[in-house]
């Protein structure tokens, strides 16, 4: 058990150089294909997600195709805005997955990893969170 926290801890510390040395969070604005269908990438990993900040139209539907970078430490993505009506929450894997939802409400809406590793801070807490705008 020791060995496994080292391991993470040297993971932990890592990332975090990486996080400090990748650029500001510009908007990644969503670009409707042919299909009618707004598509975005999102890679997680510890303890981001990449892009943070994503911009989407109200009222057309999104497919977000997720995936987690190489590594031991788990994570997911998740959101929970009944009120936007885009609720889901998925493991993410090396295997990419799709998430499909249509915004129906203007708005900022937290993305966010629910993990938490014991009495360390919530992965949301360390970063990984971002934000899904929605605009008209
Ligand atoms: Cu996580």
């Amino acid at each position: 058990m020791k060995t496994i926290l080292a391991i993470m801890m040297m993971l932990a510390a890592g990332s975090f150089a990486a996080v400090a040395a990748k650029e500001g969070d510009k908007p990644f604005i969503a670009a409707i294909g042919s299909d009618g269908i707004q598509r975005v990438e999102i890679v997680g990993g510890s303890y981001f997600f990449k892009p943070s900040h994503i911009v989407v139209k109200v009222n057309v539907p999104v497919e977000l195709k997720v995936r987690k970078e190489p590594g031991v430490v788990p994570h997911n993505i998740a959101m929970n805005s009944p009120e936007a009506g885009i609720v889901f929450d998925v493991n993410m894997s090396e295997e990419p997955k799709i998430v499909t939802f249509t915004p129906v409400k203007r708005g900022r809406y937290s993305m966010y990893c629910t993990k938490k590793l014991l009495f360390f801070e919530s992965h949301r807490e360390k970063g990984m969170e971002g934000v899904l705008e929605v605009v008209e």
